[in-house]
């Protein structure tokens, strides 16, 4: 297991590396440009001044989140092609970094969603929260002010800016999109690329819906046990692997965090791991917590130990943290708490590796 920290590189982020490589065992970056559009290649001189620069501070740059797909592949015209491959160019292009895993996701139109990105919790510190009743009643544009107003003038993943203009008519567009015709589409990207993926000895991480329940009347992916099952059966490339992402999943009380561990880490099916807990409200309804176990609802002792003990053996870093000690960063990946969260994980896996023994 490696434990990597994710950071945005050229200025567009609080943390910087030399206090990534300060925080004990981690040894790389999750990262990513998120200044390049979708659908562009990332050229291969600015991957590696990026990755000398992050070698230089000691780390690794074998993770990439994300190399994001451009919508006409999601919506499956006739223009995905000139956009797949200019992502298998950009695969090279990584490969030749050195870099092992690409995490990405499939949703449509927009990333992950928060009905509020500054909850303040009781002891002080601020959470991201999702209220199902608010969520389901904005419009386009208030979803879009919601995200922006709480995500103090820094790029959101999955929220860049240059995605607004086109996101009302991509929302319309998908309404006539069935379920069937969506995964068809996914199956074209996988079978296009996962190739190049074993080529360029690349693992592939998709990361699930998050929530992971219908929203806006999109098409949902990867949000379930059963949805996984399907989308690694797309294609059955060992490099279609799952981002399995403990706080999406588990956002549903219905899912089974470590029992999903143990079943896709023993087919060998997940590359990156991204750990952090969520406390529930109601039924769809939660916010999230600290990384401990007794902080949320998730079990983070027994999905590490399942991971562990199905031979998982890839990424993981921690994931949103709180906003404490009066941190200003990216709502979700300050310094700190992730800091705390990638201490704790690591005391977990110590703790299973040495009971084991
Ligand atoms: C949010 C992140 C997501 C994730 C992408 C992966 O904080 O977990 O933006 O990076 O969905 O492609």
């Amino acid at each position: 297991m490696k434990m990597v920290f994710r950071w945005w590189p050229h200025g567009d982020d609080t943390v910087t590396l030399e206090q990534i490589r300060q925080i004990p065992g981690v040894s790389g970056v999750a990262t990513m440009f998120s200044d390049i559009p979708a659908g562009e290649i990332w050229p291969r001189e600015t991957i590696f001044a990026l990755r000398d620069q992050v070698h230089a501070a000691g780390l690794e740059m074998e993770v990439i989140e994300s190399v994001n797909i451009h919508e006409d592949i999601k919506k499956g015209l006739s223009s995905r092609d000139e956009y797949i491959s200019n992502y298998i160019t950009t695969m090279k292009n990584l490969h030749e970094a050195g870099v092992k895993c690409i995490c990405y996701n499939f949703m449509p139109v927009m990333d992950w969603f928060r009905s509020n990105l500054e909850l303040p919790l009781k002891d002080g510190s601020f959470a991201m929260a999702y209220e199902h009743s608010f969520a389901s009643g904005l419009t386009l544009d208030r979803i879009i002010a919601s995200m922006m107003d709480g995500s103090h003038d820094m790029t959101l993943p999955g929220w860049e800016p240059e995605r607004f203009p086109a996101m009302a008519k991509d929302v319309e567009f998908y309404h006539n999109v069935s379920a069937e015709e969506y995964f068809k589409n996914i199956t074209y990207f996988l079978d296009a690329v996962m190739p190049y993926a074993e080529e360029y000895d690349l693992d592939f991480g998709v990361h699930p819906d998050d929530p992971p329940w219908p929203l806006f009347g999109l098409p949902k992916v990867v949000c379930s046990a059963e949805s996984i099952r399907k989308y690694l059966a797309l294609n059955d490339s060992k490099r279609n692997g799952l981002t399995l992402c403990t706080g999406s999943l588990g956002a549903n009380p219905e899912n089974d965090i470590p029992a999903m561990a143990k079943e896709f880490a023993a087919l060998g099916r997940v590359p990156f791991v991204h750990l952090r807990n969520v406390k529930h409200t109601s039924e769809k309804d939660f916010h999230e917590s600290a990384h401990l176990s007794s902080e949320g609802d998730l079990d983070m002792y027994a999905i590490v130990a399942a991971l562990q003990e199905n031979g998982f053996d890839g990424y993981i870093r921690p994931d949103h943290g709180r906003r404490i000690w009066s941190e200003a960063s990216r709502p979700g990946y300050g310094l700190y708490d992730r800091a705390l969260g990638a201490v704790y994980i690591q005391g977990l896996w110590e703790a299973v590796e040495k009971s084991r023994k």
